[in-house]
């Protein structure tokens, strides 16, 4: 029998698609790669996932893993062989259970981000996991990517938020790590190398989450400031003021505000002429007007001391949802600016302020006029170092000539800073050859020896964060 009939005896003709428009499955979000599949196979659960993954062994096909496509690494779509089975998990989002005395909730992998924050929240609890993109991004997604978000500060990245874990390996067995333990030394934590794995170690078919008491109030700031040292300064004092209490620290350039009036005029922003902005988050278990009092105090100790030029406090929860709704579209109003560089990038914070000055000067040499989105999670050191044409200059001439030297540039930068070229949106297609000239030698060799160990057939997304020969 033929791998489709097969599948399609699996699954039912209607879940295995090779006809029509695929694109949302072969484009990726960027719309940088575009790639061809065998079929787009759609299982109901666990054990289907299992069956398709044997078939797709004997068969010798391999299998790309999708969630919600809205990876920005180029690893979610096929490869242009029209040979790779698509595997979307998008059809198991059931809510399995919410153990509210646990304080954890058990998901399929298909599940959105924001339905798992709505249940949580149906429950009186909060599951903090926070990305512009998580009306459509997945949890099987969010772990594999191993996702930061705009919390991490406060709760971690998604592999923070794992207890454990359910994975159909590439011998189509099916691993059943589902327990909401917060305590278990019996051996090697297998679920935290399928974390982070982009899809090359195993397909996640569910997962149990922590979950954590909702705090009694959340305040939202915007504060202008100066420069990109004054943010930094203004973050340790925040770190001073607030404790844990501090739940969310971004910051952005002027230029990828202004992109954001340009493409969606309707998100009016604060300061607009600030050459940086600060988007801080309290989050108090106290009271709103403790709250209040601390953040007040904050800002205008930042402001005596010339930290912040001025700052507003949103007054209502709507007033604070716009302003993380600006924070947000950054990306969406570049992505409508056109084609770009974007580098993800992580550094000591301590190292910030010196990298973005060496770094702009050497562009501005290399590209002069280039245009620098610069934002990010600044709380966490992970700067969206992002790179958009010079004015005049078509993007598509912009990438072909100055790719590769924009990114060597910033990478070898990030390299003399003690940084990492990739904090949370890790390797996909897009950096796999770029990663051994800046990964541990070592460390690289112990990641490809887990591969070949767990996926001897590179039968789950071959050519993807590491290369096997
Ligand atoms: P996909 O894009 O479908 O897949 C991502 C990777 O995971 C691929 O390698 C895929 O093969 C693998 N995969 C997917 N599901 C499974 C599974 N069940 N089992 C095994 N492998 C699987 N990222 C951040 O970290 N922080 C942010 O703040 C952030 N903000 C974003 C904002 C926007 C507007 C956009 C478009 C993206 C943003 N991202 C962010 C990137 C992206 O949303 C995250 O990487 C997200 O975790 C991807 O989830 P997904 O379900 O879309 O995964
Ligand atoms: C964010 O923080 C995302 O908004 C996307 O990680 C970053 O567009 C980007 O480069
Ligand atoms: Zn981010």
């Amino acid at each position: 029998m033929s791998l489709i009939s097969e599948l399609q005896t699996i699954l039912g003709t209607s879940h295995v698609l090779m006809k029509g428009d695929l694109s949302a499955f072969e484009l990726d979000w960027r719309k940088r790669s575009k790639g061809r599949a065998l079929c787009v196979a759609s299982p109901a659960n666990t054990q289907e996932v299992a069956q398709v993954v044997k078939a797709c062994v004997a068969h010798k096909t391999s299998i790309v893993p999708q969630g919600g496509n809205t990876g920005l690494v180029a690893g979610s779509i096929p490869d242009e062989s029209g040979q790779q089975v698509l595997l979307s998990l998008k059809r198991m989002r059931a809510i399995q259970a919410i153990d509210t005395a646990n304080l954890s909730i058990t998901v399929q992998a298909g599940c959105v981000l924001q339905e798992i924050q709505e249940a949580a929240s149906h429950a009186g609890l909060l599951f903090p996991l926070s990305l512009g993109s998580e009306g459509s991004c997945t949890i099987g997604g969010n772990l594999s990517t191993n996702a930061g978000g705009t919390q991490v500060l406060r709760y971690g990245n998604t592999r923070e938020l794992c207890l454990g874990l359910e994975v159909v390996s590439a011998s189509g067995e099916i691993y059943s790590g589902l327990s909401g333990l917060r305590k278990d030394n019996t051996g090697y934590d297998l679920k935290n190398l399928f974390i982070g794995a982009e899809g090359t170690l195993g397909i996640i078919t569910a997962a149990t989450l922590k979950l954590y008491p909702k705090p009694l109030s959340t305040l939202t700031a915007w504060v202008a400031v100066d420069d990109l040292e004054r943010c930094v300064s203004l973050l340790t004092q925040s770190h001073q003021a607030l404790g844990a209490q501090l739940t969310g620290y971004e910051v952005m350039n002027q230029f990828s505000l202004s992109l954001v009036g340009k493409h969606i005029p309707q998100l009016a922003c604060p300061f607009p002429n600030s050459p940086w902005c600060v988007l801080l988050e309290l989050s108090d278990s106290e009271s709103q007007a403790h709250a209040s009092q601390q953040l007040e105090n904050l800002l205008s100790q930042a402001m005596e001391s010339g930290l912040a030029s001025n700052a507003i406090l949103a007054d209502s929860l709507q007033k604070a949802k716009h302003l993380w709704h600006i924070r947000e579209s950054i990306t969406m109003a570049q992505a409508m600016e056109g084609l770009n560089i974007k580098n993800d990038i992580s550094l000591p914070v301590s190292s910030i302020t010196e990298f973005v000055r060496t770094t702009d000067h050497a562009l501005g040499q290399l590209v002069p006029g280039v245009q620098l989105v610069n934002f990010g999670h600044l709380g966490d050191g992970n700067l969206h170092y992002n790179v958009q044409s010079p004015a005049h200059m078509p993007a598509s001439v912009f990438l072909e000539t100055f790719e590769d030297p924009v990114n060597t540039l910033v990478y070898q930068q990030v390299k003399h800073f003690g940084g990492s070229i990739s904090a949370e949106h890790g390797i996909g297609s897009l950096k796999v050859l770029t990663l051994p000239h800046y990964k541990d030698p070592i460390a690289l060799k112990m990641m490809r020896q887990i591969k070949v160990c767990l996926d001897p057939l590179n039968t789950f997304n071959p050519n993807r964060v590491v290369m096997i020969d």
